[in-house]
């Protein structure tokens, strides 16, 4: 049987993109990758070959594809549980934030679009910008203040949740958006996964045309 194939957009862009890479990773399930550059002439038709969707990520899988990053995540988890927590409450938790993240936080979206090349970049505030803010970090604090002793991610060990908000701490970080030293701390966890460095660097050495608005 050949490995699953992910198919995603660019690293430095490409949230949605990220979040089933690290899942995948962190669980320790092979795949391949075809990139395809977000924002060129043949971006859509090149996507359509792998997903009826029309967006990236998408894997392809034994001849099958599963879309949207969310049940690709699940897809993974079906072949390691332990990528969400094993308490049913807390799986019940964290199905609920990494929700909450993929149907949410819109001005977040807006205002702070993935761009991991662009650190030191700051945007004008909005009221609806930090709102969006307060909540993630609520949600991590109130995380940690439960899970903090049984590992530095948001359940103890890393889970889906982590995947679902990795781009959010890249964003945080890229537009030099202060934070407590709770999420602070989060955000240096994830800088420092060895999995993660890898996106970054390949992020960092992407030949394509920075750009500003949101792709993902
Ligand atoms: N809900 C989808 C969103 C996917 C999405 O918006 N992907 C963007 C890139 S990050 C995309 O494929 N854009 C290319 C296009 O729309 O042509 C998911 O969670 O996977």
């Amino acid at each position: 049987m050949s490995n699953p194939t992910l198919v995603i957009g660019n690293k430095n862009y490409s949230s949605w993109s990220l979040r089933p890479w690290l899942a995948l990773r962190k669980a320790g399930i092979a795949f391949d990758e075809v990139k395809v550059l977000l924002d060129k002439p043949d971006t859509k038709k090149r996507i359509l070959e792998h997903t009826p969707a029309g967006k990236v990520p998408a894997l392809v899988v034994d001849g099958q594809t599963v879309w949207d990053s969310l049940s690709i995540c699940e897809w993974a988890a079906e072949r390691r549980p332990d990528l969400w927590p094993k308490d049913p409450a807390d799986r019940a938790h964290a199905r609920s934030i990494s929700a909450e993240m993929h149907s949410g936080f819109p001005a977040l979206r807006a205002a702070l679009p993935m761009n991991i090349r662009a650190t030191g970049r700051h945007v004008p505030s909005t009221p609806e910008l930090e709102a969006d803010i307060a909540r993630v970090l609520d949600i991590w604090n109130g995380c940690r203040a439960a899970h903090g002793n049984h590992g530095p991610w948001l359940f103890g060990h890393f889970s889906i949740a982590d995947a679902m908000f990795a781009p959010v701490a890249t964003r945080l970080r890229t537009y030099g958006i202060a934070v407590d030293d709770t999420a602070q701390a989060y955000i240096d966890t994830l800088f420092a996964d060895l999995d993660f460095k890898e996106w970054l660097a390949e992020a960092d050495g992407e030949e394509d045309m920075l750009r500003i608005e949101e792709v993902g």
